[in-house]
């Protein structure tokens, strides 16, 4: 879900019982909170405890460029925000929540924690098994559509391990969307109406919920183009596998409300292979979500390790 949204939910339990609500993101979700941050807690005075994790801390070129200019900002828009915060301090961390907590507790205001990188040990991945299916990774997901619908087309992919799969298959000219999670759709609707080309849209779950109010501006008669795939593994997978909010939610019917006629739900490889064929003859834009499997033994290289990312918009405004 969107960090904002968290927000709402924390002040709302702030208010039901007076205690201080823990909201836990990294900080690229911190920029996603400021509208609520000012127009919400800081002035109807609604602590929260923000735990921020520092991607990018030490500027440039320290983590992946999608992190670059927050990584070396963090501290200073925290200032500008007037949020007091600490760095956590390994042998002083225990003292460092509370001080915070008291803070919060006494002003009533938002404070914050920032986790330097390695300060948590590493989530350990465990198998899913789903109920008698054999569920595909995103790998063999992506390797299939690319497989099928080829290189005519212009693919575009959601932050994390969307994008790196999608690299890793097969570096087609992409707009591998390093960063500016939930945004993939969105970019895909302000395309879709300048181009005759299929627009292939490969979003994780927890990217396509992050901004799911995009899909109210899908007009199926203007977006005629449009294949959005989604990868359904309700977990945000690339960054250690966190439980989404949501699951069981019947997506492909949610997303005919929104004026998608033609919608899929694929768990197979074999139902997937037959949806892929028709995708190429379709006239219209279609959504296909596909239950797949969190990899337990494979991570994709990352697409900004070859490509810049001006490079990555050039190459796609060339093969548009
Ligand atoms: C606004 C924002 N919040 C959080 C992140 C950190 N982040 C990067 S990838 C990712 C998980 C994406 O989940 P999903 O789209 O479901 O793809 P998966 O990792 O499961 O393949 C998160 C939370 C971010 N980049 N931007």
């Amino acid at each position: 879900m969107n960090e904002a949204i968290a927000m709402g939910i924390a002040s709302g339990f702030y208010l039901g019982t007076k205690k201080i609500p823990v909201v836990a993101i990294q900080n690229s979700g911190l920029m996603n909170t400021l509208n609520a941050l000012t127009s919400l807690n800081q002035i109807y005075k609604i602590p929260v405890f923000y735990l921020i994790t520092w991607r990018g801390e030490g500027g440039k070129g320290k983590d992946a460029p999608e992190h670059d200019i927050l990584g070396e900002s963090l501290k200073r828009i925290l200032i500008t925000f007037k949020i007091p915060y600490k760095i956590i301090d390994e042998k002083d961390w225990s003292k460092q929540i509370n001080d915070l907590s008291l803070l919060a507790q006494r002003t009533k205001r938002p404070v914050a924690l920032i986790i330097r990188k390695d300060t948590f040990s590493a989530y350990e991945k465990k198998e899913e098994k789903a109920k008698g299916i054999k569920l595909m990774t995103r790998i063999e997901a992506v390797s299939i559509v690319k497989d099928t619908i080829g290189s005519t087309a212009l693919y575009l992919s959601s932050t994390g391990f969307p994008t790196r799969d999608s690299f890793s298959v097969c570096d087609t000219p992409d707009f591998y969307m390093v960063g500016s999670m939930g945004h993939t759709f969105a970019v895909g609707l302000g395309l879709s109406p300048n181009t005759n080309k299929k627009i292939v849209i490969l979003e994780g779950d927890g990217s396509m919920f992050m901004h799911l109010g995009s899909l109210a501006s899908f007009r199926p008669k203007r977006h005629k183009n449009i294949i959005y795939i989604v990868f359904g593994n309700e977990s945000y997978e690339s960054t250690g596998g966190q439980r989404i909010t949501f699951s069981n939610i019947k997506i492909d019917n949610l997303v005919k409300l929104f004026g998608f006629e033609s919608t899929f739900f694929v768990q197979d490889k074999a139902k997937l292979k037959l949806v892929m064929q028709g995708v190429l003859e379709s006239k219209e834009s279609l959504f296909i979500y596909i239950r797949i499997k969190n990899d337990i033994k494979t991570i994709s290289g990352r697409v900004t390790d070859k490509h810049t990312t001006e490079e990555i918009k050039n190459r796609f405004m060339i093969a548009i």
